[in-house]
């Protein structure tokens, strides 16, 4: 999984100034052994028999934006003493009474951005925001959309990608360049 977490950030990079397919140009030729490697394991992790699919891919954007969400989640009901799914400044204050300054300081920033409405609870509406939003920042939209765009490469257009197909790909933009 880190090494996955790695693609998106050598894809990433080129995105933002670029186009789809000139950013995927950009992301293999800047290491294309590497890019291929990890593409590679993309492959083995989320495709079927004959490679990796859109599925496969949405699936992986799916699960790395679900574990930061649980993450984020996690945080907050650890606060939520009563168990009632809405966390209130009174069991706040009790986390921060047991954290150090920096820790109290960190739980305040976390609770107001997650309190939408400053009404003084983080209710369970609030709280999937603050799910949702941990889940962008660790795959965003434009990642996504980069993966997405590796079908691109499915050479064959059968739907699936293969690294035999990677390969070919990593080699033809070798030649190219
Ligand atoms: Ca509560
Ligand atoms: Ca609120």
């Amino acid at each position: 999984m880190a090494q996955i977490l790695v693609i998106a950030g050598l894809l990433v990079w080129p995105f933002a100034a670029m186009a789809e397919e000139t950013a995927l140009d950009k992301a293999m030729s800047k290491d294309p052994d590497r890019f291929a490697g990890q593409i590679g394991d993309l492959i083995s992790g989320f495709g079927g028999p004959d490679g990796l699919g859109l599925a496969g891919i949405e699936e992986h954007i799916a699960l790395e934006r679900a574990g930061a969400r649980a993450s984020t989640l996690r945080r907050f009901l650890a606060l939520d003493l009563d168990a009632d799914g809405t966390v209130d400044r009174a069991e706040l204050q009790v986390s921060q009474r047991a954290a150090n300054a920096e820790g109290r300081g960190r739980l305040e920033r976390q609770f107001v951005a997650a309190d939408a409405d400053g009404n003084g609870r983080v209710d369970a509406a609030e709280l999937a925001e603050q799910g949702r939003l941990a889940g962008l920042r660790a795959l965003g939209e434009d990642e996504a959309g980069l993966l997405r765009g590796l079908m691109a490469l499915d050479a064959d257009g059968n739907g699936a990608l293969t690294s035999a197909e990677v390969a070919r790909a990593v080699a033809g933009l070798e030649k190219a360049g």
